[in-house]
């Protein structure tokens, strides 16, 4: 059977395993799931395609929502032509440092054809994610080789028990040239011409759409190679995380620069009808090649608003879950979302 037909097995299974206190608080779920990492080409924006390396043929990967204390448990085939493992970033790995996906140190690679399961406890409570650790100058610079991995505390800050829109955005940067070159490409030197939010580059992604009264959290996430100077026009956000840390001290801000690997939790009360640009401050990231008005950028949309004739997105055809909004107020679980699926490359 030909790699390209591997069937779709990543059936999510959630069992309880009853801690020894029946009825206590002493109890974690068991997350199970398997994935595939598979040759992928995605679009960025209009006729701008990537070939990438994508968990289950999606760029981001599949959402990890968990709960804090919860047994992970995740099978790995590697249907590609090239070695991968899978880093869980932020996750300390108590005792399972086997699990931490770093090839040389902790396991081999996962070869061509090859799979392997990670176990491990979610633990710390934040936004995670997860990535590859082979090569990550190209696979995660440039192959899409990244997901968000989140974890639900068991005590959530007074702040975030506020929140009724939870949008996940991950950023990431793109050299056109390494295009159709896998197994090439992230070398110094290059230089970055695509920039996305959660694998598309405006106009080609879509709003953050709240109502007046919604208490709104953002998590930003840096997945790729470049600094990204994220600015929410209209509001003041509250930064509340870092790294998925409540910080002791939550302070106010405009704009966060948000360094690669980096999460930051901002929430704002969206107090302000409108249609507000969120965008990168650094400017050149806001371009499509040589093209400008493009990159990381997007509309925070309030629904009150009726969308005026010359606004960009007049018609444009809402996709639900593009930052994993309705997924996340499903509670924890393993998701996938079609809109991130790129077409098998044979
Ligand atoms: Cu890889």
């Amino acid at each position: 059977m030909h790699a390209t037909t591997r069937g779709w097995r990543g059936a999510a299974a959630a069992l309880l395993a009853i801690g020894a206190l029946a009825g206590s608080a002493a109890f974690a779920a068991e997350r199970k799931f398997e994935m595939n990492i598979e040759d992928t080409r995605i679009t960025l924006v209009e006729k701008q395609q990537f070939h990438t390396f994508a968990f289950q043929g999606q760029v981001p990967g599949p959402l990890f929502y968990v709960d804090e204390g919860d047994q992970v448990e995740v099978t790995v085939n590697n249907v590609t032509a090239l070695p991968h493992t899978i880093h869980w970033h932020g996750m300390v790995q108590k005792g399972t440092w086997q699990m931490d996906g770093v090839p040389g140190v902790t396991q081999p690679n996962i070869a061509p054809g090859e799979s392997f399961t990670y176990k491990f406890t979610a633990d710390p409570s934040g936004t995670m994610w997860y990535h590859c650790h082979v090569n990550v100058n190209e696979h995660v610079a440039l192959r899409g080789m990244w997901g968000p991995f989140i974890v639900k505390p068991k005590k959530p800050t007074a702040l975030e028990k506020t929140v009724t829109k939870d949008f996940i955005l991950m950023f990431s940067d793109w050299d056109s040239k390494w295009a159709n070159k896998p197994g090439f490409g992230g070398v110094p030197g290059d230089v970055f011409d695509y920039f996305t939010i959660n694998g598309k580059s405006y106009p080609d992604n879509q709003p953050m759409r709240v109502t007046k009264g919604d208490v709104v959290r953002l998590r930003l996430i840096g997945s790729g190679d470049k600094v990204h100077s994220i600015h929410l026009h209209g509001h003041v956000m509250t930064v509340a995380f870092k790294d998925g840390f409540p910080l002791p001290a939550p302070y106010k801000a405009d704009t966060i620069a948000v360094a690669p690997g980096e999460r930051y939790d901002v929430i704002f009360t969206a107090d302000n009808p409108g249609l507000w640009m969120l965008h990168d401050h650094v400017d050149t990231h806001t371009m499509n090649g040589d093209r400008p008005m493009g990159g990381i950028m997007s509309v925070l949309e309030y629904t009150e608003i009726k969308k005026p004739d010359f606004y960009e997105w007049k018609n444009k055809k809402f996709e639900p879950n593009f930052y994993y909004e309705d997924s996340l107020r499903k509670g924890p679980g393993i998701y996938m979302h079609d809109g991130f699926k790129g077409q098998a490359v044979q």
